[in-house]
């Protein structure tokens, strides 16, 4: 079995041997790949493995304005560790928006992973995405496995986290890996390559077959995340964009800020030269131990942590300079966290400013209790509050799920922290400096009635906000509302129009029914009916002008989830 390496100067062979078993990187200055410049230092290996990343389609009707950047932090790993990565995004190959039927589209996904596997012969395949994927990501895997059945398939992203036990049974893959993937997938290619057993490889779900066609599912436990700053995430690799088309299709799709009006339409380009990159800063969310109940906040592991500014502003350069940015997205699920780091990573920008002259539009998520905080903090300490600062140096967008203005609702989904008073806050700041708040709601939430969605709305009016979008609550898996979900009979009800339990098969329909949360009601928590739901909703949407007006569904719409379109998938395909 191979050993970890000491601190020598010498980088060890395999990028995950440069972490200790807490996560933390052993040595911080060993040279990373991160430029296209720094790729020369990686070259491949004869006996490295030829890699192929497919990423499935998704959000089809819109033009295809973020690339996989999770796929590309793992495609440099592999890179570090000698391999050969192509990547097949099948996301980008459609361009724009698809007006293909379910057929249609089941049959242009086939024939472009039928050539790309002809073409590339990959020895490992990785597939990887969100829980919304769910039909495609299993028309892929069948594809794959129906071509080179003894082909390895990795899976990875938060369909492969949320629930890895169901996945690798359900689909034709043979390891899922947990969590934040660059550590974990460098080693289990290292054991693909020679060979070994999977037994203990920390982060992983995998296939163990006993005799042919026979096989048991093994749990090798969650690896401890990557550390902070210096001591584990500034020690990654940037994603490695090279592999996906940035300047053909989604530099040129605007994203955050650049598409706050067009996102939910058709995600259409703006204007010339408007071009847009997405980066992350931080991992996981400091709420993760008693996150919201919708949301599935630990998809990159529960601990939250931070890049140093450096490092990030570093990249935002690159990525500038590279591509002829005049913006950049954080895709973070809580990006302005920290007042400190926030207040560091202003600094560290207007240094680089003065230094290089280096200056950028960027937008990322923000949640009203914290940024309410620091404005009252800042008010004693007698300076620019964080929203003040980021402003000074380039935001011009701020998320917020904010879900609801309702005391009751946000008791019931646990949105701790998060009072109407730190809203109205956060929100009138917000809308002060950048001219909006970029704002998401969900309806259709536990407690959820008539005067809630009333408190929600007045809320809107008082404080003069107009709502990006009005979700329904939905649940997904890994999530607390999964569990309630399912205990309520509401997985079920959505498959089947009744409550009741849900075993693998109404799971799986469930799942193969997902898609955006805005367009239809799936798992209505509340005790109104769904109808009443969708009027409320369109009620909110219509007074408030909330943006998703296009893909929503309207007072009197018959409520059936779509079964045979959802995502061209045939029934012989699932
Ligand atoms: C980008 C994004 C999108 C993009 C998807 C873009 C794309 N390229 O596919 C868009 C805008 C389309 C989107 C839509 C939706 N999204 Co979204 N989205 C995100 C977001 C913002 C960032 C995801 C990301 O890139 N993370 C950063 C990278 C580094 O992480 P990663 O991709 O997971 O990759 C790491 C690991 O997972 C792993 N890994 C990933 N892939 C692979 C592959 C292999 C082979 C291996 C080994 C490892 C591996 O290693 C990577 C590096 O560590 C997250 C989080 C957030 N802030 O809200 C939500 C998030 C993923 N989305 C979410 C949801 C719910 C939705 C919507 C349903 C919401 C809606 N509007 O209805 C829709 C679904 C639309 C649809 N039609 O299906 C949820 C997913 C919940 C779940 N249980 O999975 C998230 C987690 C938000 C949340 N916190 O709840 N989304």
């Amino acid at each position: 079995m191979m050993q970890a390496r000491s601190t020598t100067d010498q980088a060890p062979e395999r990028f995950y041997q440069r972490f200790g078993p807490d996560g933390r990187v052993l040595n911080p200055t060993w040279p990373r790949l991160t430029t296209e410049a720094s790729l020369q230092a990686f070259p491949s290996r004869p006996s490295g493995r030829r890699l192929l990343l497919i990423n499935a389609p998704i959000r089809e009707w819109s033009y295809p304005n973020i690339m996989p950047i999770g796929h590309g932090y793992v495609a440099a790993a592999a890179i570090m560790d000698g391999h050969t990565v192509r990547a097949l995004d099948l996301n980008a190959a459609r361009r724009g928006p698809m007006q293909l039927d379910a057929e249609a589209l089941a049959a242009w996904v086939e024939r472009h992973v039928l050539d790309a596997l002809e073409e590339d012969k990959p020895d490992v395949i990785g597939l990887g995405g969100i829980v919304t994927q769910y039909a495609r990501i299993k028309q892929v895997a069948r594809l794959c496995k129906s071509v080179y059945p003894d082909v390895p398939i990795v899976l990875g992203g938060g369909i492969a986290s949320s629930i890895p036990e169901f996945m690798v049974q359900r689909l034709p893959v043979d390891v899922a890996v947990q969590e934040e993937g660059e550590v974990t997938f460098s080693e289990l290619l290292h054991r693909l390559e020679e060979g070994a057993s999977l037994e203990g490889l920390r982060g992983t779900v995998s296939r163990r077959t006993i005799r042919p066609g026979e096989w048991d599912i093994r749990n090798h436990g969650l690896r401890p995340s990557v550390k902070s700053r210096t001591l584990g995430l500034d020690a990654l690799p940037w994603p490695l964009r090279t592999l996906w088309p940035i300047d053909g299709v989604y530099k040129r799709n605007p994203v955050g800020h650049l598409n706050w009006k067009t996102k939910w339409i058709d995600g259409a380009p703006t204007g010339p030269d408007q071009y847009s990159e997405s980066m992350i800063a931080s991992r996981g969310c400091p709420y993760a131990a008693r996150a919201c109940d919708y949301c599935y906040a630990a998809y990159l592991g529960k601990q939250y942590r931070l890049r140093s500014p450096q490092d990030i502003v570093d990249e935002m350069e690159f990525l500038k300079r590279r591509y002829g940015l005049c913006y950049i997205h954080f895709l973070d699920d809580l990006m302005m966290t920290d007042f400190r780091w926030a207040l560091e990573f202003c600094a560290e920008l207007r240094q680089r400013r003065q230094r290089t002259g280096f200056a950028i539009m960027w937008g990322g998520t923000c949640r009203t209790n914290i940024v309410a905080d620091d404005v009252i903090r800042a008010r004693q300490e007698g300076r620019p509050h964080m929203l003040e600062q980021a402003f000074e140096v380039g935001m011009r967008q701020a998320g917020y799920g904010v879900e609801s203005a309702s005391p009751t609702i946000l008791k019931a989904i646990d949105k701790s922290g998060q009072t109407v008073e730190k809203m109205e806050l956060a929100i009138r700041e917000t809308r002060r400096i950048m001219g909006y708040a970029d704002c998401s709601f969900m309806i259709g939430s536990p407690s959820e009635s008539r005067e809630t969605v009333q408190e929600t709305v007045d809320f809107c009016r008082r404080v003069g906000l107009k709502p990006e979008v009005f979700f329904f609550t939905t649940a997904y898996p890994a999530t607390t509302f999964w569990a309630l979900a399912l205990e309520k009979g509401l997985i079920a009800k959505a498959v089947t129009g009744k409550p009741g339990p849900a075993d693998e098969d109404i799971i799986e329909e469930y799942l193969i029914r997902l898609g955006e949360q805005g367009e239809a009601i799936r798992t209505n928590f509340s005790d109104l009916p769904d109808e009443e739901v969708v009027d409320l909703s369109w009620w909110a949407i219509q007074e408030l002008g909330a943006q998703n007006t296009v893909r929503h569904p309207h007072t009197g719409d018959e409520q059936v989830l779509r079964k045979s379109a959802v995502r061209g998938a045939t029934r012989a395909d699932l």
